[in-house]
């Protein structure tokens, strides 16, 4: 008998949970079942609680299959919106966010969260609906087919760790086993799973997904190593530890306090790793690179030693890795424990690598660390407070300015005030990434979410759905731009949907700020970056868009409405848009971005 029947039979008698379809349909164990129903059956058993996607008529097989279980599904407005939700979601929870998109659009839409969630290492799987198996060369409906037939999996591969096409049923089963597997072993990232439509309505023998993912134990260090660096690390006289995201989302920040604390080594960190230790910590020198604290790159370009860590020493945060202004390797000597092989070696010579992961190799090497000769460098911790407070002294007074618009740090000030240590701020790019990656203090590692790798526009007001998510009880903020959260608004009418209550701080320089100030340093104009209607500025209410799609929305008048707001916005637990004016001024740069040295004026 096909499942469809007892399907129907359930339907009319209200929805049961795919357990149940499993239990009644199981007994047998020679009948077959829609591979769907066992699919999400098989999520269900591995964990999913939430899927976030966006409808069209390849997966509608698996949204009846989601209606009768136990997952969650948030519907957006948008792919983009959806692959930056389960971005936020797997961040917040240490989980593989999952994505469920339609075919050719719905798989396109959704490669920029896919992207972002790849460069930033974020565990995620993808599962795609495509084209009927059977028309294979016949170029349907909505099919990517110019080069290649059914070719829509291709787009997906510069940034996937693995793209799969299900091209028989009977692999369905082993290839999503394969796909949690891989999204989340080694360096995480997003598998694609896509799967031609018929696939998910065809039979399969019931059970025929008994394979789980197995337990893996993490890639670790060995003995030899650990005495080498602690060796390079005890007898360095200005040794650093370098902090990446990897220390972020191994968990390993405890075994990171407790090696810099044995050795009295300062850290410092790149944009991820921020919250590797708490802000306040006093051997943490806080970011490096282009928006980082002078104190940071000025103890890493001057070490004798760096330690590494989860990170791949990017651009941005290496000051374009010109040793002027971030390192200076060699002299230096590098030492570099990651989780990916290729990322060692590749942009400083590096004396001593490991493959390894982060929290592992710091928790035997904090352990090996204890008992060593603490390292006497009493001035340290002053020079390190001192270095911190010359820095934000720059702008003391701009933390409480009652300017309107607003400035910036006064936004930062308001928001630390009313945000409870253990809340998300989740931010998108421009002066709000920079801002908070380089002023605002965090004291719980994995609060601060932000997109690095491919640092996308439209990455805040997303992810912080799925943040939400993640963690129900805790707040999140998402801090974005007027150009950012105009780029995505629809996530408005998803969170009022699927009640997700968070906040959207949207600060308001009617313009592309970062990239204005840009053009307008080098080439005294900012055309095309500002927000304008006929040569007039232009703005959107969007406190007026929010409540529209029936959510709360403030629209701030005055520096002193700021902090009153963001606690009724956090205590009235609806979704709410806070518009925020702000002036447009750049973040401070003590580092070095080689961009700016790029541009040339004409006439
Ligand atoms: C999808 C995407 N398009 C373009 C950019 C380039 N970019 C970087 S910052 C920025 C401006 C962001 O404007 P807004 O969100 O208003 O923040 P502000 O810079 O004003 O603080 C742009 C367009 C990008 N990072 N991502």
């Amino acid at each position: 008998m096909s499942n469809s029947s007892s399907h129907k039979q359930k339907s009319a008698t209200g929805p049961a949970s795919v357990e149940t379809l499993a239990a009644e349909n199981g007994r047998d164990a020679a009948e077959a079942r829609i591979a769907a129903y066992q699919l999400v059956e098989y999520l269900e058993r591995n964990g999913v609680d939430v899927i976030f996607g966006l409808c069209g008529h390849t997966i509608i097989a698996m949204l009846d299959a989601l209606a009768k279980s136990r997952i969650r599904f948030v519907s957006t407005r948008h792919e983009q919106v959806a692959a930056h939700a389960a971005d936020g979601y797997a961040r917040a929870s240490g989980k593989p966010g999952i994505l469920l998109t339609h075919l050719g659009p719905g798989l396109t839409n959704a490669t920029t969260g896919v992207a972002n969630a790849a460069l930033d290492s974020v565990p995620m799987v993808v599962i795609a609906g495509d084209i009927p198996s059977y028309y294979y060369g016949r170029h349907p409906h909505q099919e990517v087919n110019l080069h290649k037939d059914a070719d829509q999996f291709d787009i997906y591969r510069p940034f996937c760790k693995r793209v799969y096409r299900v091209d028989r049923v009977a692999d369905l089963p082993r290839i999503v086993e394969r796909a949690f597997h891989l999204c989340k072993t080694g360096r995480p990232g997003p598998v694609l799973v896509d799967v031609p439509m018929d696939i998910f309505s065809a039979d399969l023998p019931v059970g025929s997904f008994q394979k789980d993912p197995p337990p893996v134990a993490a890639s670790t260090i060995d003995p030899a190593a650990v005495v080498r660096i602690i060796d390079v690390l005890a007898q360095g006289e200005t040794a650093v530890i370098y902090a990446g995201g990897g220390v972020i989302s191994s968990r390993a920040t405890t075994h990171l306090a407790a090696l810099a604390e044995a050795l009295e080594i300062p850290v410092a960190h790149t944009l991820m790793g921020k919250g590797c230790l708490p802000d306040g910590h006093p051997l943490l020198l806080g970011q490096t690179g282009f928006w980082g604290l002078p104190i940071a790159n000025d103890m890493c370009r001057n070490a004798d030693a760096i330690l590494a860590v989860g990170t791949r020493l990017a651009e941005a945060n290496s000051s374009s890795w010109n040793t002027d202004f971030t390192f200076d390797i060699p002299p230096t000597r590098l030492l570099h424990i990651d989780i990916d092989a290729a990322e060692i070696g590749r942009n400083y010579p590096t004396e001593f690598g490991v493959v390894a992961d982060a929290r592992s190799a710091l928790a035997a090497l904090a352990s090996a660390a204890q008992g060593r000769q603490h390292r006497n460098r009493p001035a340290l911790r002053q020079k390190i407070a001192d270095g911190l407070a010359a820095f934000s002294s720059n702008w003391k007074s701009e933390w409480d300015s009652d300017q309107f618009p607003l400035r910036p740090e006064r936004i930062l000030g308001e928001l630390r005030k009313a945000v409870p240590e253990d809340g998300f701020i989740v931010t998108d790019v421009g002066w709000n990434k920079n801002g908070v990656a380089q002023q605002f203090r965090f004291t719980i590692p994995g609060t601060f979410i932000t997109p690095s790798g491919l640092a996308t526009m439209g990455f805040g007001p997303g992810a912080v759905l799925g943040v939400k998510v993640a963690q129900p009880k805790r707040a999140a903020v998402a801090l974005i731009g007027d150009g950012a959260f105009s780029s995505n608004m629809s996530v408005v009418a998803t969170a009022m949907e699927s009640n997700i209550p968070v906040v959207w701080v949207v600060m308001d320089n009617s313009a592309y700020g970062t990239i204005a100030g840009l053009e307008e340093m080098h080439y005294g104009t900012s055309f095309g970056c500002l927000f304008e209607s006929n040569g007039k500025p232009y703005s959107v209410d969007y406190a007026a868009v929010a409540r529209a799609c029936g959510a709360r929305g403030v629209a701030i008048k005055a520096a002193s409405e700021l902090g009153p707001a963001l606690s009724e916005a956090l205590a009235s637990n609806l979704p709410t848009v806070i518009q925020v004016p702000m002036e447009n001024v750049p973040t401070p740069t003590p580092g070095y971005w080689n961009i700016n040295d790029i541009y040339r004026k004409g006439e």
